[in-house]
């Protein structure tokens, strides 16, 4: 059952796997940011940077999810947002750490959905970051348009930071429906909370916890800014192939600034 606590202090990220800040960011700064990252979509980058990966072409179906990796490299109003000090402070007090380092982020511009266009399979984060060990790392997302519960906001599945991993979920798979069934095999009926939220306001996830969204039925796109962090509890893993390297860009401030320290 998908619920939308009112009193949103009830989730608590350890034992949950997610919770919810209040207010972070003005109106103006989030409208600010989100009109970077149109420019992002378009290809218009401010700094002369470009975006680590485009999941979206120009040219690409408008009704699909917009995703795009590191687009605080591209526009000021986006690196502005992403490594302002309040949300710095917020971030470590949530999370009790002495430190708090962007090192990842990416734009999910949600537009009105078509059918299954608009969903976000079920997933941890974490499954995605092999060079990274499982503690410390938390993923903030930054509501840069008012998110109702019909706009298909982010949902958390509250205690699945605790679980083992369970095989088949997938952010790009968009059959709900399929991964519903996988879930409730393995865990029977779970509780499912919905994250509306108002533009500014923000929630955090553990790397852990199981996620998903849904169709966006309201005519705006809904709009998150997904801000990747890790904390000083952190571990790198060394890893093989392709993504031995990645984590070295830890050293260069320009790419994964450092927004909290003790
Ligand atoms: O914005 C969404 O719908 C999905 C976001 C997500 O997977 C994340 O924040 O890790």
């Amino acid at each position: 059952m998908a619920l939308s606590h009112p009193n949103k202090d009830y989730y608590d990220l350890e034992d949950n796997g997610f919770c919810f800040l209040p207010a972070v960011f003005s109106k103006d700064i989030s409208v600010s940011a989100r009109h970077g990252l149109w420019s992002v979509i378009n290809e218009e980058y401010e700094t002369g940077r470009v975006p680590e990966t485009r999941f979206w072409e120009t040219g690409d179906d408008p009704k699909k999810i917009i995703k795009i990796d590191k687009p605080h490299l591209c526009n000021n109003a986006v690196w502005n947002l992403v490594t302002d000090v309040n949300f710095g402070k917020a971030l470590a007090v949530a999370t009790h750490a002495k430190k708090v380092q962007v090192w990842h982020s990416q734009v999910v511009w949600k537009p009105q959905s078509i059918e299954t266009s608009g969903n976000a399979g079920w997933h941890r984060d974490a499954q995605y970051w092999p060079f990274w060990g499982k503690r410390g790392l938390f993923t903030a997302w930054v509501a840069l348009s008012n998110v109702s519960l019909r706009s298909g906001p982010v949902r958390f599945i509250s205690g699945s930071n605790h679980w083992k991993e369970i095989e088949g979920l997938d952010f790009f798979d968009k059959n709900l429906i399929k991964q519903d069934k996988i879930l409730e095999k393995h865990h029977g009926k779970s509780e499912i909370v919905s994250g509306a939220l108002k533009i500014g306001q923000v929630s955090i996830h553990s790397s852990m916890t199981y996620h998903s969204s849904q169709a966006n039925l309201e005519e705006r796109p809904r709009v998150g800014m997904v801000v990747h962090f890790c904390t000083d509890k952190a571990k790198r893993i060394a890893v093989k192939g392709d993504n031995k390297d990645y984590l070295d860009q830890l050293n260069d401030p320009t790419i994964t600034p450092i927004i909290y320290r003790d």
